[in-house]
């Protein structure tokens, strides 16, 4: 009996005084705002794609306006593990599905709105988009999400309050029918105009209330509380702010998002300035999304195959992405057939191979590791064997009151690296400050790189390829270090997957640009070659050519400015052309779709064949400038007028 009692003491004072018991308590205290669980297994899936593939995709559009017959949507050879397979190829975690675009087409059967894949022909109306998708990820073990748009340009009650039961009906039908979903996604677009039941009206909503995203993000809460919702402003993950992928240089994943005009933050009603960035010590975690095409479009265009971005671009985003303490969203778009182009699929193989090839062995593992402080002594708690252990949560950590140290790699013989990637524990917050990163060479420590918001991931990625058999970590922080991983990498060199292809534009040496009351330099801005120059006006809202002879064309291109600056860039635009430049005559009208987000080069394909000397590109609507309204807004920008010869 005593045996066993002096037994039990004897196991119950292991467990009390082991060193992980030890290590729970003596543990530093978080630091400003944290992630929560939901949060943490978002940051640790990095990766996942975003797949647009409605009636707007044969209708080559970027925005379906709503109208689109359902006999459209009839791909043939759709094979939703031939997409997913390829995400999964390169290296992505997870897919989100659009269900629903802003052309309000629902590609589930639902019982919510007529306009949905039952009225189609594919599969005898038989067919339900968002089960397959779910089925195709389940089967390669990859995580599944949704899109649902909340603008919806077909419905006749949009803008009425009872499109906002219609739409929380369909988020209820999506989260309920297809397992658990890792992310719910609601974009913060809401472009106005639409065919509405045959209205073809403009429709505006107040979007710091119309949506009642309280009310609404608790139905996700409630169907699917593990799914991260993103949106402009979170609640769990918020938007970078452009559809480059990428984020600034500094980037914390926390932040205080403010609203417009005293009233809470919503979704397309918010202060954006801050959406890359972050904000050091703000009130809330909210980390960032990249989302950006693998084309330069959402939907697939076929004018746009040689335009799939290269593995070394991929890569560059995963760096400024991933590597930034965000995810990459990257999206994929099926043909009409139902099945990624070959280009693409090859693209994203290559791509994951790549990222296997980097990031497959971690050279710091060979490196002798020593600090310059051990929390309380504790090197088993938090020491530095866990910088290397390829765990999230395992810890190096300062004493409370050590604020600045220095982490140091000694190799047995010299080491090539490119790239130094460093991990908070950031169930403890975003702590450090800032790190330095130092070399040993001809005798002494000379700086190689600096680094800001290292967070749950910061890829320092140097421009060349360094030998050192010493390396130092310089770490600052307000409060006690907490760091999780160390890693050095060696990039190879990328070999691309395929060049970009031509562009077939007409050679513009003699063109003539004239605008009312624009002069000089500035016109020619618009036919120089140079995508970096801009011509600007406020006088006209139109530019002609006069190519000094009659070009043969069916497509002409439009590139805003690519400077940062959207406000200027056409969203309605009207093509004219004319023999001598008096009299002229419509050849096209339309809208450049999402231009605003996503500044790219825009397409104007003809109807047929034309051959003509004078065009003009008359802007018929463009994005305003901050602080002007709609009405208000004169400004027009052009960086370049491409006209192609085939
Ligand atoms: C945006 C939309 O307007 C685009 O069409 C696309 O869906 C992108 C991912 O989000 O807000």
């Amino acid at each position: 009996m005593r045996l066993l009692t002096r037994q039990k003491l004897s196991i119950l004072s292991a467990i009390l005084f082991s060193t992980a018991a030890y290590a729970q308590t003596d543990a530093p205290k978080p630091y400003g705002a944290i992630p929560t669980e939901r949060q943490l297994k978002w940051h640790e899936t990095e990766m996942y794609c975003l797949i647009h593939f409605t009636p707007t995709t044969f209708q080559n559009k970027e925005w379906g306006y709503g109208d689109a017959a359902p006999s459209l949507f009839n791909p043939t050879k759709f094979n939703a593990l031939q997409i997913v397979s390829a995400a999964r190829s390169g290296g992505f975690k997870g897919v989100i599905f659009v269900t629903k675009h802003h052309d309000g087409f629902a590609l589930w059967p639902t019982q919510t709105a007529a306009y949905n894949i039952s009225e189609s022909p594919w599969k005898n109306g038989k067919g339900n988009l968002v089960r397959e998708f779910q089925q195709a990820a389940k089967q390669e073990g990859m995580k599944f999400g949704i899109y649902c748009s909340p603008w919806d340009r077909n419905n006749p009650e949009y803008g009425t309050p009872a499109y906002l039961t219609i739409y929380q009906n369909q988020l209820k039908e999506l989260y309920s029918n297809y397992g658990e979903l890792f992310m719910s996604w609601h974009d913060g677009a809401n472009g106005g105009d639409g065919y509405y039941g045959g209205k073809n009206e403009k429709r505006k909503v107040d979007q710091s209330c119309y949506y009642d995203w309280m009310n609404t993000w608790a139905i996700t809460r409630k169907l699917q509380p593990n799914a991260s919702i993103f949106s402009d402003i979170g609640p769990d993950v918020r938007w970078v702010g452009n559809e480059k992928g990428i984020s600034p240089e500094t980037s914390w994943s926390t932040i205080t998002i403010k609203g417009n005009d005293g009233k809470p933050a919503m979704p397309g009603f918010m202060d954006d300035a801050n959406l890359g960035s972050g904000t050091r010590g703000g009130k809330q975690w909210i980390p960032f999304e990249g989302d950006v095409s693998l084309r330069p479009g959402w939907f697939y265009h076929a004018d746009q195959d040689g335009q799939v971005k290269t593995v070394a671009e991929l890569f560059s985003i995963y760096c400024k992405s991933v590597g930034h303490g965000g995810a990459l969203d990257l999206g994929l778009s099926p043909t009409t057939e139902g099945l990624l182009h070959p280009k693409d699929v090859s693209t994203l193989a290559a791509f994951g191979k790549l990222l296997k090839q980097v990031f497959n062995y971690n050279l710091a593992k060979e490196a002798e590791i020593s600090v310059s402080n051990v929390r309380n002594n504790q090197k088993q708690s938090f020491g530095t064997a866990n910088l290397t252990d390829a765990s999230r949560y395992s810890y190096w950590a300062t004493d409370d009151d050590v604020h600045q140290a220095n982490v140091q790699l000694d190799f047995k013989k010299p080491a090539n690296f490119s790239i130094i990637q460093l991990r908070e524990n950031i169930k403890l917050g975003q702590r450090i400050d800032s790190a330095g990163i130092d070399i040993f060479k001809n005798n002494q420590w000379q700086e190689l790189a600096k680094a800001t918001s290292i967070g749950s991931n910061r890829i320092i990625r140097l421009s060349q390829t360094q030998t050192a058999q010493k390396i130092r970590i310089r770490i600052y922080a307000p409060v006690a270090i907490a760091l999780s991983e160390i890693g050095l990498y060696l990039e190879p060199e990328i070999k691309s997957a395929g060049t970009k292809g031509t562009a077939n534009t007409y050679p513009k040496t003699n063109w003539k640009a004239t605008s009312p009351a624009a002069t000089g330099l500035a016109l020619k801005n618009a036919a120089d070659n140079n995508e970096s120059t801009v011509f600007e006006t406020r006088t006209s809202n139109y530019i002609d050519l006069d190519f000094s002879r009659p070009l043969v064309f069916s497509a002409v291109g439009y590139l805003p400015a690519q400077d940062g600056i959207t406000a200027g860039a056409i969203e309605k635009y009207e093509l004219l052309s004319s023999e001598d430049g008096k009299n002229w005559k419509t050849i096209a009208s339309g809208e450049f779709s999402n231009i605003k987000a996503n500044p790219i080069l825009q397409r104007i394909s003809l109807a047929k064949k034309i051959t003509t000397r004078y065009l003009r590109l008359l802007a018929k609507q463009t994005v305003p400038a901050a602080g002007e309204k709609g009405s208000e807004n004169n400004l027009l920008r052009i960086a370049e007028i491409e006209v192609y010869s085939k």
